[in-house]
């Protein structure tokens, strides 16, 4: 793809995300490889953080086997991740920035060693300084949030908003299924297992290691990195109290607004 076209694409998802309104998918009109999408949303990022945000780290797509068959695709995604993204634990959330935002309950680490390239998980978890229940908001910029693969790497695999509870030291925990529990306004909405995200989190980020290392880059110390969701997507409404809780990790919260 040209880089006038690539650098038109990214102007769009930009502004669009900015605004708070969807636009036209990118493949209702060009091709476009992976390769392209990921230019693409390389190129967002590079606007976000030409003014002035920073990059905190990234987030995986498509880790649980059910959004993989229902989208047809076999291999996970990442999207990029910056400070104005992030969301104090406890803090209270505007949504009205947003289109249709979705929550869904992950499991976060922190980087503690740079870490990219093929590693298993095993060589991943050395390379952890902390583990944390998280929460993910996503917002599609498309119409219904549907799109293709391309469209939905393009989009910054729909990245909005994230926090992160209190970091845990990592060595102490058994990450590969552990309970979580999505609750608004103190009703239990969801349960999940941290062994929905690619059989467990680790693998994650062994993933996010190899996308890193695919992208001439890796994942440095003090970065976060989202392992992906236990559950599927929740819509997020106004005037909500969310409290994602993970046995033994702790809980992480938020009010909408
Ligand atoms: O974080 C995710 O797994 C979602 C990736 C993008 C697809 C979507 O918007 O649901
Ligand atoms: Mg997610």
């Amino acid at each position: 793809m040209d880089i006038a076209r690539l650098a038109e694409l990214a102007e769009i998802l930009d502004t669009a995300a900015r605004e708070g309104r969807t636009v036209d998918r990118p493949t209702d009109s060009i091709a476009l490889t992976l390769p392209d999408a990921y230019a693409v949303q390389r190129a967002v990022i590079e606007r976000r953080l030409a003014r002035g945000e920073v990059s905190t780290g990234v987030k995986m797509g498509f880790t649980s086997r059910a959004k993989m068959v229902q989208m047809g695709v076999d291999d996970v995604i990442w999207g990029l991740l910056t400070d104005a993204m992030r969301v104090e634990d406890g803090a209270v959330l505007d949504l009205g920035g947003l289109i249709h935002p979705r929550i869904e309950p992950e499991i976060a680490f922190v980087v503690g060693r740079p870490l990219a390239g093929p590693v298993t998980p095993a060589e991943a978890a050395r390379s952890v300084a902390g583990v944390a229940v998280a929460y993910e908001v996503l917002d599609s910029r498309y119409e219904g949030f549907r799109f293709t693969l391309p469209d939905v790497i393009a989009d910054n695999a729909s990245a909005a908003r994230y926090a992160c509870g209190p970091w845990q030291p990592a060595g102490g925990h058994d990450l590969g299924n552990i309970g979580l529990v999505v609750e608004v306004d103190g009703r239990v909405v969801a349960t999940g297992s941290s062994a929905a995200i690619l059989g467990h989190p680790l693998r994650a980020l062994a993933a996010a290691a190899r996308l890193a290392g695919e992208a001439g880059r890796s994942l440095e110390p003090g970065q976060t990195v989202l392992a992906g969701a236990a559950t599927a997507a929740l819509p997020l409404p106004r005037g909500a109290h969310v409290r994602v809780v993970a046995a033994g990790l702790g809980r992480v919260e938020v009010t909408t607004r």
